[in-house]
């Protein structure tokens, strides 16, 4: 069976992280074949990519037998050719990824769920910023992304302390856009990512942008990205038919296009 199963469906790129036993624990195997899959997911049939966890948890973060392997591919390329590549590929597709979190996130998996665009989980879910507990530092982007999600303060404690944090807390904290009760937890996940199928995929990489671009320029040079970025949008079908189709008193179709 693959580390990573992947099914397009009505135009949403469905990518399971599958070592069920080892709690989708990453290995070199699993870390390069989601970053290959990632790269199909650029195909213009997929308009909204879905990252989820098989069996019990997410994702448990590097896993820790292939560290000391000794045929392992060593500390030196963990970082440089398996979650970085990963956290690129997910921060420049252009379209929404959603981080479907459906049990535990720990280490890299936490980081992992909270790069992506929209993170939700399940009531049952919880994130843990893993690292502290075993020597290390955070990673996959987790010191970019977590003080902006929650604040300096709640950050600096979660990864000092390595706290483990339910699902209903992280949304409460803005790590999260949502929790769902467990039963609802696939299917409202899954609605959530044929919305965004559904709506003008190119404005949604372009708010993605704009937003990325936020936390590195200043409030006047995001003036000038806000209307960059605006005239672009502009110039697409989907503008148009959004316009014509609120003008007529009828529902857009979008085409991503
Ligand atoms: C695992 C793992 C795992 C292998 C559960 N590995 N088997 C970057 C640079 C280079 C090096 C290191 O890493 C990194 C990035 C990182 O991600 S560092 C952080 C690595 N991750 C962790 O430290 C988390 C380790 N796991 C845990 O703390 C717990 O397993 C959690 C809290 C995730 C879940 O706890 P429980 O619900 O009590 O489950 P469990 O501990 O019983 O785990 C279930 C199985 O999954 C178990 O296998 P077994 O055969 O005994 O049933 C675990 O050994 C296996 N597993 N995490 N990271």
């Amino acid at each position: 069976m693959s580390s990573i199963l992947f099914a397009i469906k009505d135009t949403i790129g469905f990518i399971t992280l599958n070592r069920p036993e080892k709690f989708n624990a990453f290995n070199r195997e699993m870390a390069l074949l989601l970053q290959s899959t990632l790269d199909e997911c650029k195909s213009d049939e997929i308009r909204c990519v879905y990252i989820t966890g098989a069996g019990k948890a997410f994702c448990a973060g590097q896993d820790l037998a292939e560290v000391v392997d000794p045929n392992g591919p060593g500390m030196q390329r963990i970082l440089s050719e398996h979650y970085n590549p990963i956290v690129t590929r997910i921060r420049e597709l252009e379209k929404p990824v959603v981080a479907a979190v459906n049990g535990v996130a720990a280490g890299a998996g936490a980081n992992l769920a909270i790069c992506c665009d929209i993170t939700v989980a399940a009531k049952s879910a919880s994130f843990i910023q893993a690292f502290s507990k075993i020597g290390l530092v955070p990673d996959t982007g987790g010191s970019f992304f977590l003080p902006r999600l929650i604040g300096w303060q709640k950050a600096m404690a979660l990864m000092m302390l390595g706290d483990k944090v339910p699902a209903e807390e992280a949304e409460r904290m803005g790590m999260i856009y949502k929790y769902f009760e467990d039963g609802n937890f696939t299917e409202e996940s899954s609605k959530l990512a044929a919305t965004l199928a559904a709506m003008p995929t190119k404005a949604l990489y372009l708010i993605k942008k704009e937003l990325q671009w936020s936390s590195t320029h200043t409030v006047y040079e995001q003036l000038q990205n806000e209307d960059k970025l605006q005239q672009r949008a502009a110039q697409t079908d989907d503008y148009k038919e959004g316009v014509a189709a609120f003008l007529e008193k009828r529902q857009p179709v979008f085409k991503g296009k």
